[in-house]
């Protein structure tokens, strides 16, 4: 996974300073692609408004990733990260089935603000690695 990411943003980006933000439900994957990208230095802050925010700068590409709660609590405070944004990539869970409908309505609500309108999206089906053997078994 760890290479495949790489050589796609090798081939996507050139040289200009830009920012992403990487978001998704926990354990979604976040924090693992974050390190996959390993030429990149990861760093943490603690907001004012109490969540984890982690941040990478991998080349010229600054990402800022988070937790979505999934109860739309942080909805206020989306603006701050998303203005200046040039994409998206919201990380699914695709083992988690049960949380699939949080996960969909939590991104309809991303794409919808005003900030994301000219955004690029990738949404990332992770753990893909996991979903082939269950596939197997039917
Ligand atoms: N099988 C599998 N597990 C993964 C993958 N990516 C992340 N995980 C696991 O999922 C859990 C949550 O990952 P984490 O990166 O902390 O999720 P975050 O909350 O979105 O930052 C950890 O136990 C990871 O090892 C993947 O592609 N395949
Ligand atoms: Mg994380």
């Amino acid at each position: 996974m760890g290479q495949a990411f790489r050589k796609l943003f090798d081939s996507f980006f050139g040289n200009n300073e830009m920012r992403i933000v990487m978001l998704g439900l926990d354990a979604a994957g976040k924090t693992t692609i974050l390190y996959k990208l390993h030429n990149g230095k990861v760093f943490y802050t603690v907001s004012t408004i109490g969540f984890n925010v982690e941040k990478v700068q991998y080349k010229n590409v600054m990402f800022t990733v988070w937790d979505i709660a999934g109860q739309g609590k942080l909805r206020p405070f989306w603006r701050h990260f998303f203005n200046n944004t040039v994409g998206l990539i919201y990380v699914v869970d695709s083992l988690d089935r049960e949380r699939i409908g949080i996960a969909k309505e939590e991104f309809q609500a991303i794409i919808k603000d005003p900030f994301m309108l000219n955004s690029v999206i990738l949404v990332f089906a992770n753990k893909q690695d996991m979903v082939l053997p269950c596939f197997s078994q039917l």
